[in-house]
């Protein structure tokens, strides 16, 4: 019998890593997660898909690590012995970078080389391949240099995050060229979906949507409305990070929709489909603007689409709209059509727990 692929995911409690823990046990994979301790429960995401580890046919299995803490990755590696490792793990909050500047480069930028080196001295060891998946950041673009941006589009990062994701990306270009090391980095454009944290823009206002049509909230307190993104849904951009990991050759891809809205558009939507008219509950407050902005976000998915067959499903408004009918149907509102679907149920299997309590 073939013995399944065995993946290794940092960042497995996050948005990326819950759709790609589902995606590769859908391929047949063997997934092990790195968790960080934490004082409550921090696994909500990806509950759904854990078992037993006791079970015979367990194939889901989490460990303790951090990637602050460069001798548990060694240690990790050695004992799971991965085809795969995607690196989603990141302090990965813009604003709050700006706010934990030292951390939050520990995390994103050194995480990666700590990674990258555990990887080159396990592969020169045991002669095994280990692929590697970077998950790099449209924030690295930062400052327009181009429209729209793509693979060789000049990085101009504006925070201390994106300052470490463009360290995390060389380094994964340098360690690819100098030890022969299978390693790709994803530039990944806004990925959103029920499943987002409730502090990124769009979660924080599809939530907010809900709330009030509860009763639960009466206003929402934003930054800056000007700035546009380049927003798709997280489930179809897991697959191309797999799909990067299936390539003959290692390589580095854009990944977006190729149309850019601003926060002003997504609030339009958001709050139209349940009939009400957004400026009469948005209120600004300046806590939630940043030092440095990045103004406009429009990737070129053309070498992901030529190159990987990657296309996305949903459309922005198709985006915006499940977001909102997931969070009605967290609180047990109806959709505005009268009926939810059942994908959208499952997906939503996370934050039903996460809203009400
Ligand atoms: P989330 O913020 O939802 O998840 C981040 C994950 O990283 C969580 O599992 C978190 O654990 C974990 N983590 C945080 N700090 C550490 C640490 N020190 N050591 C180990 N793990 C840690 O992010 P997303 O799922 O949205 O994003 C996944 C990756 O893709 C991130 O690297 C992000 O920077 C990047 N990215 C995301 C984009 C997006 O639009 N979503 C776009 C481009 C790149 P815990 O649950 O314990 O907090
Ligand atoms: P971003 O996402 O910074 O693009 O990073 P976020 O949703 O935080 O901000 C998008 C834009 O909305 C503006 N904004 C606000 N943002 C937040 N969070 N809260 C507010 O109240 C608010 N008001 C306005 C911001 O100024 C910004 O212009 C995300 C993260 O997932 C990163 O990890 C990832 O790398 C990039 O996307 C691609």
């Amino acid at each position: 019998m073939m013995q399944s692929k065995r993946a290794l995911i940092t960042g497995i409690t996050g948005q990326d890593g819950s759709y790609l823990s589902e995606l590769l046990l859908e391929k047949g994979y063997e997934v092990h997660g790195i968790i960080r301790r934490t004082s409550t429960f921090n696994t909500d995401r990806i509950d759904h898909v854990y078992v037993d580890p006791h079970s015979a046919d367990a194939r889901f299995f989490l460990h303790y690590g951090d990637l602050t803490d460069g001798t548990t990755l060694r240690r990790l590696l050695e004992a799971v012995k991965p085809d795969e490792i995607y690196n989603l793990g990141a302090q990965s909050h813009v604003r709050v970078s700006f706010d934990s500047p030292e951390y939050t480069v520990d995390t994103v930028g050194m995480g990666v080389l700590r990674l990258l080196e555990a990887i080159r001295d396990y592969q020169q060891r045991t002669g095994i391949e280990v692929r590697f998946y970077q998950a790099g950041s449209s924030e690295m673009f930062g400052k327009v240099q181009e429209v729209p941006q793509k693979e060789t589009t000049p990085f101009y990062p504006r925070s201390p995050y994106a300052c470490a994701k463009v360290y995390g990306h060389w380094q994964t270009v340098n360690y690819r060229e100098s030890y022969d090391l299978f390693a790709c980095n994803g530039i990944l454009f806004n990925h959103e979906s029920p499943r987002r944290g409730e502090t990124f823009v769009t979660r924080k206002i599809t939530r907010a949507v809900a709330r009030i049509v509860a009763g639960k909230q009466k206003k929402l307190y934003l930054g800056n409305l000007d700035s546009k993104r380049d927003w798709g849904y997280a489930k179809d951009y897991v697959q191309a990070m797999w799909l990067m990991l299936q390539q003959e050759k290692p390589d580095d891809y854009v990944v977006a929709t190729g149309e850019t809205y601003s926060i002003r558009e997504f609030l339009e939507i958001a709050f139209s489909w349940v009939n009400l008219e957004w400026k009469d509950y948005v209120e600004f407050d300046e806590r939630y603007l940043r030092p440095a902005e990045v103004e406009l976000l429009i990737g070129d998915p053309s070498k992901a689409k030529a190159k990987l067959g990657w296309e996305r499903s949903v459309s922005f408004e198709g985006l915006v709209k499940l977001m909102v009918e997931a969070d009605l149907a967290a609180l047990d509102l109806p959709s505005p059509n009268g009926k939810v679907s059942e994908q959208l149920l499952k997906d939503n299997a996370y934050i039903r727990q996460s809203v009400g309590s």
